[in-house]
């Protein structure tokens, strides 16, 4: 039987909802067992016996109880450690306002992502990409926000739930840049989000946390020949 405290988190090097737990967990200074889980091939049975409902990563392992749901795990953290910065705003308003924004990141970003790299048709994807790059916009638009208040990141001075959820995309977003040569995130059009992606990607509790862009797209092109053999398999 594992420990009370020990922690365990099931993710995946290439995962961004992985990424965002690896995050808080270091925010927090926590010392965890990293365990690489491969679920192209074959998902291991602590996966699926810790997520049985969607048997997808991450989960993280808080002694043997398992939490699952990147976002949740990230508010769980924040909730049981005090050993860092807090992650949610203590205002009850202000942190209904950051549930608001991340929800709509995954809502609305990430399910505009997904469907951008698996789609193959050229106009569907097309429509899908400039789905992302209205996204963008929005959260440009909030971000602008912050920026008059003169802070540089949406939790405000330090890095807090929207930006996790958001940043930990932005590796994935240079992926769909490269595969589409199409540049998303650019100066003229948003100027904070720029500096706000540089700031967040050298943050010490984010440096040597996101994977790289030619390692991810060579998963990509994995992911999406598995995909189509399944397909074609049906
Ligand atoms: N909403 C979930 C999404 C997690 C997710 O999509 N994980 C992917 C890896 S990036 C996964 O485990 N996929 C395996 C599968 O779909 O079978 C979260 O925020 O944790």
């Amino acid at each position: 039987m594992a420990s009370s405290n020990h922690l365990k988190l099931l993710g995946g090097w290439f995962s961004p909802f992985a990424l965002r737990v690896k995050i808080a967990l270091s925010i927090k200074s926590l010392v965890y067992e990293d365990i690489e889980e491969d679920t192209l091939n074959s998902k291991s049975q602590l996966l699926l016996q810790s997520n049985p409902v969607h048997k997808k990563i991450p989960v993280l392992l808080h002694g043997d109880k398992p939490i699952c749901e990147s976002r949740i795990i990230v508010e769980y953290i924040d909730e049981v450690w005090n050993s860092g910065p807090s992650i949610l705003p203590s205002d009850a308003y202000d942190r209904a306002m950051a549930r608001f924004w991340a929800a709509y990141i995954d809502d609305k970003l990430c399910v505009a992502m997904r469907h951008a790299l698996r789609e193959e048709d050229e106009q569907a994807r097309k429509a899908y990409l400039e789905e992302i790059e209205d996204s963008l916009a929005t959260m440009e638009g909030e971000l602008q926000k912050r920026c008059r208040e003169g802070k540089g990141y949406f939790g405000g001075e330090e890095i807090g739930l929207v930006d996790i959820t958001f940043g930990s995309l932005l590796c994935w977003v240079s992926v769909l840049e490269t595969m589409n040569g199409r540049k998303m995130i650019v100066e003229e059009k948003h100027p904070c989000l720029v500096k706000w992606a540089e700031r967040f990607e050298f943050d010490p509790n984010v440096k040597g946390l996101i994977p790289e862009t030619e390692k991810l797209i060579e998963f990509a092109k994995a992911l999406l020949m598995m995909l189509k053999a399944a397909a074609a398999a049906k």
